[in-house]
């Protein structure tokens, strides 16, 4: 049940803008569990998730493939509703879900929209740090894991977290093993399912923010609001209930969960399809077979792609749509998509905070390769302002600030952090650098937050800062971004030294293992560490970030795609 040890962290939409929104027809009243009741209903015999095995379990495993009926999948979600109850799981509990692109995904993340407790949806790459800041500061009564997943032994990791959260009541592993923990298949149960179905206004679940702070920020989205991005992505993504959507990324990350996701292919009717790895001699074969029409990719992943497809004849003429975004696609890359790959682009621009821009499918080929796209809805309310918030004519860069009928207006329980992240009247500072043209697409030119994107993965500076910090030899650590040809920025840590460790400095090598030792996700290890003597500062005696990223830039230039 509600633990009253942590309050209700929602910030909630004020009622004039409620009101509108319902008005407009964009809050429906909807909920996820009736969603998929109602899916179920209409064409219960229709498949609803392919899972080709392969994503979990220990290596060499014969992969065990699944097809879910809508039926069935809606049967497990209230088997696996009715076990959770019974385990303790009630309505509000917080509860981590790290699971790997399997079945499991979607039957439990169901089943807890259906008692009205809220996943925590952190990523297979998440370690120790984040999952147990996301435990603690959730307060979870649950944690869900595969057993091994990537050659990654989650229950190790589960029994560590557990033994610093006594609030953690169940911990549930997906696979045959669970060493200490419980068997998901065991949960499942046909008793009593929860007493009150949840509101359309209330919380859904927690997403993750790539953020710019020392840890990840939480975003609560209501069914409500969540619903109607997927009903406006369904829409121009052009889905129906024949789109096979092929969930390539880590399936809880807000892009290929609702852009349009996995989510927005059940909402339509569809039929996802888990990709249990991504790389094209997975994903390539999965797509003939199984006839994709649509798919959603990181940059470098678009890039490798496209350089597979014009090595080899492939069976990819089913797809239809390619979604590209997390991260700024280069145009030239851009122009590749139609020609290689035979599908229109779709460019997205998007964040878990809420705002969602695509270029549409019938835009001009220069738009569609030029821009990031235009947002969703006609009450998508976007800004584009200077430093002191006064707006910018259309054409010039300045910081996007946006507001809207599915944007938050504060992160989960951060006060502090909501003061910076939001203006006084409820609009959200993306910390994205854009310009917007006449026709409002617009275009990602940079980044004001103090952030790393590496090829769509998300690094705050300061988070791993204060872990570089925590070394015995440094006295002071700045992470900035540097180009690269593959990832588009790489991470590289300027650190300077104790005095009395400047004779021996440490290794590289060692700084990295230290950083990786403190149980981080593999990809917020630095890239490249440099050691300086100071940091160049600004005017008024702040690091200068610019200049660092300057010097690392031009010590290694990037080649362009
Ligand atoms: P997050 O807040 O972790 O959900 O990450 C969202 C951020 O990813 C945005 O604010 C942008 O900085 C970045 N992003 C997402 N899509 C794109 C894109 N198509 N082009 C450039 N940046 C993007
Ligand atoms: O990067 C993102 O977070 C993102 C990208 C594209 C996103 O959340 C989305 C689409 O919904």
């Amino acid at each position: 049940m509600q633990d009253r040890a942590v309050p209700d962290g929602f910030t909630p939409y004020p009622a004039e803008f409620a009101e509108r929104y319902r008005a407009a027809g964009y809050w429906r009243g909807e909920t996820f569990g009736r969603m998929l009741r109602e899916r179920a209903a209409a064409h219960g015999e229709r498949i609803a998730v392919v899972d080709p095995g392969g994503a979990s379990g220990p290596p060499g495993r014969e992969p065990r493939e699944r097809r879910w009926t809508y039926a069935e999948l809606d049967r497990r979600a209230d088997r696996m509703a009715a076990g959770l109850l019974a385990r303790g799981i009630g309505p509000g509990d917080r509860v981590v879900v790290q699971l790997p692109n399997t079945a499991e995904f979607f039957e439990v993340v169901f089943a807890l929209f259906r008692i009205g407790a809220l996943p925590v949806f952190a990523l297979p790459a998440h370690r120790h740090a984040e999952i147990g800041h996301f435990c603690a500061f959730t307060g979870a009564a649950g944690y869900i894991v595969a057993d091994l997943a990537g050659g990654y032994d989650y229950r190790e990791l589960a029994s560590r977290v557990r033994a610093e959260n006594p609030a953690l009541r169940l911990i549930a592993v997906a696979g045959d093993d669970p060493g200490e923990h419980v068997r998901l298949a065991d949960i499942p149960c046909d008793g009593p399912g929860p007493e009150r179905e949840p509101e359309p206004g209330d919380v859904a679940f927690l997403q993750l923010s790539g953020g710019s702070t020392g840890v990840p920020k939480l975003i609560p989205r209501t069914h409500d609001d969540y619903i109607y991005s997927l009903r406006g992505s369904v829409e121009l993504c052009a889905l129906d209930e024949h789109a096979v959507y092929l969930c390539v990324l880590p399936a809880a990350h807000n892009f290929p969960l609702s852009s349009p996701g996995s989510l927005g292919t059940l909402y339509a009717g569809g039929r996802v399809v888990l990709c249990p790895q991504p790389g094209p001699e997975t994903a390539f074969p999965l797509i003939g077979r199984e006839g994709v029409t649509v798919t959603g990719l990181v940059p470098p992943l678009a890039l490798l792609w496209l350089d597979a497809a014009e090595r080899g004849p492939h069976r990819l003429d089913t797809l239809r749509v390619l979604l590209v975004g997390g991260a700024k696609f280069s145009a030239e890359a851009a122009r590749r998509v139609r020609p290689v790959l035979g599908c229109t682009l779709q460019q997205v621009f998007g964040m878990a905070e809420g705002l969602v821009n695509y270029t549409r499918l019938d835009d001009p080929e220069e738009l569609i390769t030029t821009t990031q796209g235009r947002p969703i809805s006609p009450d998508d309310e976007v800004r584009v302002v200077d430093d002191h918030d006064r707006d910018l004519p259309d054409g010039t860069t300045g910081h996007l600030l946006t507001r809207g009928p599915y944007t938050i207006r504060g992160y989960w329980n951060a006060p502090a952090h909501n003061a910076n992240s939001f203006t006084a009247d409820g609009f959200y500072r993306t910390g994205d650098l854009v310009r917007r043209l006449p026709s409002g697409h617009l275009v990602v030119e940079g980044r004001a937050k103090d952030q790393i994107n590496r090829g769509g993965e998300k690094v705050a500076a300061e988070e791993i800062e204060n872990h570089l910090l925590a070394h015995p030899a440094v006295h002071d650590a700045a992470v900035v971004s540097m180009p690269d040809p593959y990832l588009g920025e790489r991470t590289c840590a300027y650190v300077v030294l104790r005095a009395e460790h400047r004779e021996q400095p440490p290794k590289t090598v060692e700084l990295k293992r230290f950083v990786r030792g403190r149980g981080l996700a593999e990809y917020k290890v630095p890239d490249r560490v440099e050691f300086v003597e100071a940091f160049p500062a600004t005017g008024i005696g702040k690091v200068s970030k610019k200049d660092l990223r300057a010097a690392i830039a031009a010590a290694v230039p990037a080649t362009t795609h």
